[in-house]
């Protein structure tokens, strides 16, 4: 019995976001995405940096584009269905960012490789938990990691397969029933608070890298925030939490934080 009780504690999966955890994708990738399927369908919107740092309130690029329109009342063409007219922008967009990827602009974050290779090493399970469009997902992995990559993750839980999108915590749920996992067995990684208000309803510990959109970003909950996963030759700065001694995180600082995150659950 008590074997059981302590497999079922010990880390089995690690659960990861896409957008600001992987790679930085938002700044140089979807928000030039969207620009160009504006450009492209005749529109004067252009979504600006500092614009589209307000626009990442919403998640989920449909979701986005209708928040623009009620909220910044731009100039929008006489359609009769605006939904059909915003799936038709958004799915130009969708094309125009994997052919972003293909060009290899969009690398993965310091410390991402390293992990995820650790991480199969030692059999941990992988997946993807993603406000984001699936092809989004399949393209990154094939052109910022390897042709393969795809296979590296036992399921890839993206966009709009759950009804609510992030911050609810669809799509983490999702994930956790397909895979068959209890919350505890898991950690989540993310980097923005819609993220992590998703995650944590999941009842998922997790752990934060920010990015310049997220960084002021209240991460309540997590285990960690730190800017980056790091690489031996690249500490990380460490904005909440501890990762002891070591400079930068690998899975022994991941398995400790799981411990540490089971061991205050199992307290409380
Ligand atoms: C980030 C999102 C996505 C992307 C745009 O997803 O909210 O909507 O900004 O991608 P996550 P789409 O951080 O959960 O990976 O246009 O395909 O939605
Ligand atoms: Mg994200």
């Amino acid at each position: 019995m008590q074997y059981e009780i302590e497999f079922m504690r010990e880390l089995q999966a690690l659960l990861f976001d896409v957008d600001g955890t992987l790679a930085d994708t938002e700044r140089d990738g979807h928000r030039v995405a969207f620009n160009r399927a504006f450009q492209e369908a005749g529109l004067d919107w252009d979504w600006s940096v500092a614009l589209y740092g307000k626009l990442l309130a919403i998640t989920g690029g449909k979701e986005r584009i209708r928040y623009f329109i009620d909220n910044w009342t731009p100039v929008v063409p006489e359609v009769n269905d605006l939904d059909g007219f915003i799936a038709g922008l958004h799915a130009r967009k969708t094309f125009f960012y994997t052919e972003l990827l293909k060009t290899g602009a969009i690398p993965l974050r310091p410390g991402v490789l390293r992990l995820l290779e650790q991480a199969r090493q030692q059999g941990l399970r992988l997946a993807i938990a993603t406000t984001t469009t699936p092809d989004n997902v399949t393209a990154l992995l094939r052109h910022a990691i390897h042709p393969d990559a795809v296979s590296w993750f036992e399921l890839i839980a993206a966009g709009d397969i759950v009804p609510a999108k992030k911050p609810a915590p669809d799509i983490y749920t999702y994930t956790l029933d397909e895979m068959g996992l209890a919350p505890e067995q898991c950690l989540a990684l993310e980097d923005s608070h819609n993220g992590v208000i998703a995650s944590t309803m999941a009842d998922i510990p997790t752990i934060v890298t920010v990015n310049d959109y997220t960084r002021e970003h209240s991460f309540p909950g997590v285990e960690l925030v730190l800017d980056q996963f790091g690489e031996p030759d690249q500490p990380v700065e460490v904005l909440h939490g501890d990762i002891g001694a070591q400079s930068y995180v690998d899975l022994d600082v991941l398995r400790r934080l799981h411990q540490q995150s089971s061991l205050a659950r199992k307290a409380s």
